[in-house]
């Protein structure tokens, strides 16, 4: 397959020449999979598999660091191994990143140089409007653009109160209603995908991701399995995120439902989201008015006048919150990396 049709183009190929320079037993290749440090690359010449070279490894200061699914690599294959090396990432034109589930400070990048984030959500049990809007400052923050799905029309009563409120979020961000089951409305997802063109499926176990790519494909090529009766929950059908490529030349990423969506750095996606809190915050009495009660705070007083909804204001103080916790979590973290690396030093 030509690398175009994988979305290469010539800024990768400036960023590969400058990352290779003369050598010649290197090639650039896209990240399809990944399992266990063991990475499926697409390359001009069909698929490969790969690990890691130790100095990429021993070199990251960050999983994020190391090769994501759709990174663009650079990768050495001798004629005397079965495997090849990936030596380097290119630098990434996108990612969407979260923090790593479970206790750790740090970042995973879940989906690398994609140009639409879908972010699908269930009109059913599924929906959530907080939890759409934390999908929504990581996908503002990625750097690709972002488009919201909302499926499973057939399982909610009230369809058109639940897209308005979701359209009054989103901005002019779009926002598609389609039911992946029944083959309705999937050629409005496919209108993003043109060939060379990169989508990723984000959002919980269970909304229909892997049914979409079977729907854009028309065969069933993803694993993909009834929610739970009881609760309506998904079953973590799709354990990989994995990059397909459609028959009509786009490419989508399929990922695993996430249980949990910590956020990462995401605080210019807040300043942009926010705009308008951000517009008034210059009038208050403090320069660093935290808007929690500080005296003749602009913020509380539109709030007061009805020219802000409380909710809206409530759920911006929560965001900065949890942005606060996280930066003091990740001066901690650089504190103590800095201390192993004098000690190792010596
Ligand atoms: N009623 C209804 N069911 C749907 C619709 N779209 C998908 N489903 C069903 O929802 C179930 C889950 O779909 P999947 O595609 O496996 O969901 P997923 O998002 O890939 O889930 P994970 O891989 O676990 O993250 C399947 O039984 C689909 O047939 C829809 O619009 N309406
Ligand atoms: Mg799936
Ligand atoms: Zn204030």
């Amino acid at each position: 397959m030509p690398l175009a049709e994988l979305g290469w183009d010539a800024a990768f190929a400036q960023a590969f020449a400058a990352q290779s320079g003369a050598r010649e037993d290197v090639q650039p290749a896209r990240v399809v999979i990944e399992f266990n440090h063991i990475y499926r690359l697409a390359t001009d010449a069909g698929e490969l598999e790969a690990t890691l070279t130790g100095r990429l490894k021993h070199r990251a200061a960050s999983r994020s660091e190391l090769p994501a699914v759709g990174d663009w690599v650079v990768v050495r294959k001798r004629e005397t191994e079965d495997r090849g090396a990936i030596v380097a990432v290119l630098p990434r034109r996108s990612r969407f990143s979260r923090r790593m589930a479970g206790n750790v400070t740090d970042e995973q990048v879940v989906a690398a140089n994609v140009d639409t984030t879908f972010i699908v959500m269930g009109l059913d049990a599924d929906f959530n409007l907080r939890r759409l809007e934390r999908y929504l400052l990581l996908a503002r923050e990625s750097g690709s653009a972002p488009v919201i799905l909302l499926t499973k029309p057939d399982l909610a009563a009230d369809v058109a109160a639940r897209v308005a409120d979701v359209r009054a979020l989103a901005g002019d961000l779009p926002v598609h209603v389609l039911s992946p089951k029944f083959n309705q409305g999937i050629e409005q997802v496919a209108a993003y995908l043109a060939p060379g063109r990169t989508g990723a499926l984000l959002g919980s176990s269970g909304v229909g991701k892997s049914t979409i790519i079977n729907r854009l494909i028309g065969e069933d090529v993803r694993k993909t399995r009834a929610v739970r009766e009881a609760d309506q929950r998904g079953r973590h059908t799709t354990t990989n995120r994995e990059l397909v490529t459609l028959p009509n030349g786009g490419l989508i990423i399929d990922t695993p439902g996430m249980r949990e969506l910590q956020l990462w750095d995401v605080n210019e996606a807040v300043r942009e989201t926010f705009d308008d809190i951000e517009a008034l915050a210059p009038e208050c009495r403090f320069t660093d008015c935290r808007h929690r009660g500080e005296p003749r705070c602009a913020v509380k007083a539109a709030v007061a006048e009805g020219r802000l909804a409380s909710d809206r204001l409530e759920s911006y103080l929560k965001l900065q919150d949890e942005l606060a916790e996280l930066t003091r979590q990740q001066e901690e973290k650089a504190m103590l990396d800095e201390k192993r690396r004098s000690r190792r030093r010596g």
